[in-house]
Order: structure tokens, then C-alpha cells, then sequence
């Protein structure tokens, strides 16, 4: 075959760097020999200043390739989106797309730590730091930014929402150099950095009495520390806080509002154009189990709806897809929607703390995509609200110095479907899943078909294994893997399933703990009618006896068996899978992936065991098809 040949135009004034990665990543994928005055193909980078900002057109016509945008983020993505439309052996003069990005701010949340560790991390040690401090690989950090940049992340949120020891110290001189070092490694690539920050750090760094958020003390110390940071980074995009939260200290502890707490920092950083993101996750984290009244997926929203339109302008509420906390399985939480004068960012998890850590394969854009689907009217789903109230998406990272990035090979396509998604939440699972075997794994149908298939699957075989009808939890406490029924039932989260010998689940409707009745009226209505509950849903919001009929006619106790014994089935059938398509894999993808599996099969078996187990002895009441279960 005839190698395809390129050459490259770009007007006055284009970014060198949008040039250069053009010019590298078709280098990778056609090899070095390519540059040709008599090309086949004329690429073309350009500026056109009426399309919005990061957008880019893309369009093809034979023989040339026209990429332009308004700014030189919109030509770095306009690059990428041409390299990836490449990659997937889209015919050249055929190309034709325009594309903006739906949230403003895309952003990948790291919990790292700088001793090097990583809260929930699963991929090994942080990209970032050792010992204490800054420390990495600059090329390394380089192929990071190019991967988020290229799907579109345009915000990198550095350290662990939990700041401790030396990482308080990161907004002090001894430790912003180093941040400002980074923070120009990850510029050309259009990433921004976001700083987590202590709500405490009056006292802890700045040695005052106090961090009341109405003290003028206070609020002058959050001024210098802004005055210095921007000194250092111009374009830091922002604090990131979790205040008031497992405790973390917060304007409660001072009897002041979220709002004085977040506002108080929005104010400091707002003359640099900074933005303060303020996490929603506040709930009682030392309930009594033996109390029924407070019911954990109600506090957020007690917490910050009555406060709508009190936050300033650069403040944004930053809220978990869910109500409880990166459960495979949960509603909406009802705070997006309900705070029409506030700004919000959605926030998921990356990194797979309750959905396998990175041993199991669950492919997260199959959940994104329903909670972008997720009703918060009669009429309107999440989807709609991105880039109006919900003007930030951000995930948890999944990322670790492990040679592969993120622990599971096949983990990497949720990276990968973060940075799409935040995009575009309309793409669905099988696209961007569909995109990412073929840009990772190559075009054979051989090997797409049935591994797509797979992946698209392992949500729903995951949730199958684990914790029925989205009453969640279940896992072994503290490192949550593995199955332990009653792990948190009698412990102070607020996270009970509450199973006695004839009904499990909690009453959430008005009849119950009213928490339903947080959502606008058609949702509170399609929830609380148990004909109309998505089943999925079934124990989130309803207490049932095991007798309960689902749709299909099972009672939910044979439904409990069957989906566990027929998830361990499933998980049998990806092994399978994955060992019918070895040839087709390069080896090292395919031994790491097998091991895994094998775990994930083992884990699959555990949980079904002491899942059904547990329910066999509750209720004395075999499997209708006489399965084992053992007693
Ligand atoms: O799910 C919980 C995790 C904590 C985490 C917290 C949060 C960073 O178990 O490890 O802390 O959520 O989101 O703040």
C-alpha cells in the first residue's frame, strides 16, 4: 500500500505547540518518513475567531484536512480529535465535525498524598509526589497531560481532598516553586492546576487562633496566601475544600454557613479570577445505628439547598453523582436542579473504591451514562443542566506509577470515557467504550466485538455480585473489597440496609425518612411508587419482605440468588472471553488481564456465597432450583 504523506500549513500566529503535537502524534502513527512537499494530504491549522472557546471544525475535502478554532485549547483539541479520528481509520476528506465541550471545567481529582501514597488509589504511587514532596518524571508527567488533554480534561486537581501533614504546606513558599514547576509542565497542554486546601490552614499554617470565616483576621491571611499563590501561578484555577466532612474541620465547628466558609476563600482568590471548589459531602459520619430518623443520603441537601443564590459568584459547589458515595448503584443526588442561583460540578469516581478496585472490570461510562439520564424533572435529565448550573464535571482519578497507568489495563478506557463524557455527555458507553478498544487494541472484529461486548456487560455483571437493588455498602469496612453483609450495618456511617428475617431496605418515601421528598415532585413521585421505582432502585427507597414480586414474577429473595449465582457465571464467561482472544492481544495486556480476572472470578464466588449465605439463613428459604448455598 501506497504510505500515506502529509504536510502541514498553519497560519500567522498558531500556537507552535498545537503544531508540534500534530506533527508527533502523526509521526506515531504513520511513522517518521512521512513529510512530503507534494503530500497527499494537506493539513491545515487555523484560526477562526466566531467559534466558542475550546471548540474546534474539523473538516476534510480530498487532499486536504482543515482544523481551526478561536484559541489555542480549541486547536490542541481540534488536533487530537483529527490524531483519534486518524487512529480510528476515518477516511480523511470525509471528516466533518464541530465541536464544543458542554462543561466549561473538566477535572481530574487526585487524592494524592505527598508522602506518595493515594487514598483509594489502586494503580500504584502517585505520579507527583515522594517523600514529602514534588517529585517525578517530567516525561512522564508530559504523556500524562497529553492523555488528559487529548480526551479534553482542561483541570488537574493535585492532592488528596483530605490534606494532611506536609501537604498543608503546598500554598507556602518552601513548597510553591515546586508546584509553579509543575504547573508549567502541564500549561502548554492547556491543563490547569487546582490546589486542595485545609479550611484549618489559618491555624495550622498561619498560626492564628481561629479559622472563623468571619473573622477579618482570617478572611486577611486567606488574602495573602491568595496574593502569594498567584504570584507563583497565574493561572491556578482554584482551591478545592472538603470542610465540614469526616472530619475535616469546617464554618460549622465556628457555628458560620457553608456558604460564609466557601465564600470567605471565593473572595481571597476572586481578584486573580480564582474559583473556590467546595465539596457537598457533609453528613454525620458518627450516627448511632440504632437511630431511624437521620438518614445519610438526606444531608447534603439539608446542608446546601436552603443556601441557594448565598455563594459567591466563583464559588462552586462541587457534589457526588449520589446521595451516599460512589455506590455502583444510586439515584441522582437531589441537589442538582434544586439550586438554581448556585454553580455546581459533578463529581464521580474514577478510581473504582466500591466497584472493584481495579482487580474487577467495571466499565464506568455504562453508569455515567445513566446518570447523565438521570430524571430531575418530569422533563429534563442532568444531561441538560451541563453547561448551565452544572458548569464542572470532575472524577476521582485512577491513575498510579504503575507502567500501564491505572492498575487494570482495562481500567484505562475509564480515564479515557471521563475526559469524553465531560465533553460530550451525550456519547453513550458504546461509543466511547467502541473508540477506546479500537484505539488501544487495533480494528480486528475478532477482538473488538467480543471485548466490547464484554465491557459494555460488566457493570451489570458487577452489580449482579455485590449488594442487590442498590441498597449499596455491604463491603468489608475501611478498605472496602469483598463482601461483608453486615460490615457497616452496625457502625457509625449511616449506611444500614437494615435486613431482619422477612424485609430489607430502608422506607425513603414520606411514609419513611421523607428523603424522596427532596426531589422535584414528578421524580419524588416516580421513586416513591413502587410501580414506577426503577427495581434497580427498589431497596433504596423502599423497605421490602423478601416475598416482595419484582416485574419478572420472582420474589426478590430468588432474584438475590439468581443474579449472584448468575454473576459468578458471567465473570466464568469473560475468562472465557479474554482466553479466546489471546492471540489477538500483545501478551503483556493479555497475562496482566488474566490475572486480574482470575482475582475478579474468586471475589465474584466469595461474594456470592456469603451473599446468598446470609439471606438462606435470614429466612430459612432455599433457592428454587436448588442451587448450593451454603449453610
Ligand atoms: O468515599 C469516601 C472515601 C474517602 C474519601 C471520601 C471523600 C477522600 O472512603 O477515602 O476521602 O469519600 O470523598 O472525601
Amino acid at each position: 500500500m501506497a504510505r500515506t504523506t502529509f504536510r502541514l500549513r498553519c497560519d500567522a500566529g498558531i500556537d507552535a505547540f498545537a503544531a508540534q503535537e500534530c506533527r508527533e502524534g502523526l509521526e506515531r502513527l504513520y511513522g517518521s518518513d512521512l513529510w512530503r512537499e507534494d503530500a497527499e494530504w494537506t493539513v491545515s491549522l487555523s484560526r477562526k475567531p466566531d467559534l466558542p472557546p475550546e471548540g474546534y471544525r474539523l473538516s476534510g475535502a480530498p487532499g486536504s484536512i482543515s482544523v481551526e478554532a478561536a484559541d489555542d485549547r480549541g486547536l490542541l483539541y481540534g488536533v487530537y480529535a483529527f490524531l483519534r479520528r486518524a487512529a480510528l481509520g476515518e477516511e480523511f476528506s470525509a471528516l466533518k465535525e464541530t465541536a464544543v465541550p458542554a462543561a466549561a471545567r473538566r477535572m481530574l481529582d487526585h487524592w494524592d498524598n505527598v508522602d506518595g501514597s493515594i487514598e483509594r488509589g489502586y494503580a500504584g504511587a502517585s505520579l507527583f509526589f515522594r517523600d514529602g514532596r514534588l517529585s517525578y518524571d517530567p516525561e512522564r508527567i508530559k504523556d500524562y497531560a497529553r492523555l488528559l488533554a487529548s480526551v479534553g480534561v482542561n483541570h488537574i486537581s493535585l492532592n488528596n481532598v483530605n490534606v494532611r501533614g506536609g501537604a498543608l504546606r503546598l500554598i507556602t513558599d518552601d513548597m510553591l516553586p515546586e508546584v509553579a514547576a509543575l504547573a508549567g509542565l502541564l500549561r502548554p497542554f492547556g491543563l490547569r492546576l487546582i490546589l486542595s486546601v485545609h479550611f484549618d490552614s489559618p491555624m495550622l499554617l498561619g498560626g492564628l487562633s481561629t479559622a472563623d470565616p468571619c473573622d477579618t483576621k482570617v478572611s486577611a491571611w486567606w488574602q495573602e496566601t491568595a496574593e502569594r499563590v498567584y504570584r507563583y501561578i497565574p493561572d491556578l484555577s482554584g482551591f478545592l475544600v472538603k470542610a465540614d466532612s469526616e472530619f475535616q474541620n469546617g464554618p460549622a465547628s465556628f457555628g458560620r454557613t457553608q456558604a460564609d466558609g466557601a465564600n470567605t476563600i471565593a473572595r481571597a482568590l476572586s481578584p486573580y479570577g480564582g474559583m473556590v471548589f467546595w465539596r457537598c459531602f457533609v453528613y454525620l459520619c458518627t450516627q448511632d445505628w440504632r437511630d431511624t430518623v437521620t438518614d445519610r443520603p438526606m444531608a447534603a441537601y439539608d446542608h446546601f439547598h436552603s443556601l441557594d443564590g448565598r455563594f459567591d459568584d466563583n464559588v462552586m459547589l462541587q457534589i457526588k453523582n449520589g446521595p451516599m458515595d460512589f455506590q455502583p448503584r444510586e439515584p441522582l443526588s437531589p441537589l442538582f436542579g434544586a439550586m438554581p442561583r448556585t454553580r455546581q460540578a459533578l463529581e464521580v469516581q474514577l478510581t473504582q473504591e466500591y466497584t472493584g478496585q481495579q482487580i474487577d472490570l467495571y466499565a464506568l461510562p455504562v453508569q455515567w451514562q445513566e446518570i447523565f439520564s438521570s430524571p430531575i424533572t418530569g422533563e429534563r435529565v442532568l444531561r441538560d443542566l451541563i453547561g448551565q448550573e452544572v458548569g464542572g464535571v470532575s472524577g476521582v482519578a485512577n491513575v498510579g506509577d504503575e507502567e500501564n497507568w491505572t492498575g487494570h489495563t482495562l481500567a484505562q478506557c475509564n480515564l479515557y470515557a471521563f475526559g469524553r463524557m465531560a465533553w460530550d455527555p451525550s456519547l453513550t458507553a458504546r461509543q466511547i467504550v467502541e473508540e477506546w478498544v479500537k484505539l488501544t487494541f487495533g480494528r480486528d472484529p475478532r477482538l473488538t466485538e467480543p471485548l466490547i461486548a464484554m465491557m459494555l456487560s460488566s457493570r451489570n455483571t458487577y452489580e449482579k455480585y455485590t449488594a442487590p437493588l442498590g441498597i449499596g455498602w455491604m463491603v468489608n469496612i475501611s478498605h472496602h473489597y469483598g463482601p461483608n453483609v453486615e460490615g457497616y450495618e452496625y457502625s457509625p456511617w449511616g449506611t444500614y440496609h437494615r435486613a431482619d428475617w422477612q424485609a430489607i431496605g430502608i422506607d425513603r418515601t414520606r411514609g419513611g425518612t421523607g428523603y424522596a421528598a427532596q426531589y422535584h415532585p414528578d421524580v419524588e413521585r416516580l421513586y416513591s411508587d413502587l410501580t414506577t421505582c426503577p427495581e434497580e432502585l427498589l431497596l433504596f427507597f423502599h423497605r421490602l419482605p423478601y416475598t416482595y414480586p419484582l416485574q419478572n414474577g420472582k420474589t426478590l429473595l430468588q432474584h438475590i440468588y439468581d443474579t449472584h449465582f448468575e454473576g459468578v457465571e458471567e465473570v466464568r464467561g469473560f475468562v472465557k472471553t479474554w482466553e479466546s482472544l489471546r492471540e489477538l492481544l500483545p501478551e503483556s495486556a493479555y497475562e496482566s488481564v488474566a490475572r486480574k480476572l482470575a482475582l475478579q472470578l474468586a471475589n465474584a464466588r466469595e461474594w456470592r456465597d456469603v451473599v446468598n449465605t446470609y439471606f438462606y439463613r435470614k429466612t430459612g428459604k432455599p433457592d428454587e432450583h436448588g442451587r448450593p448455598i451454603h449453610k
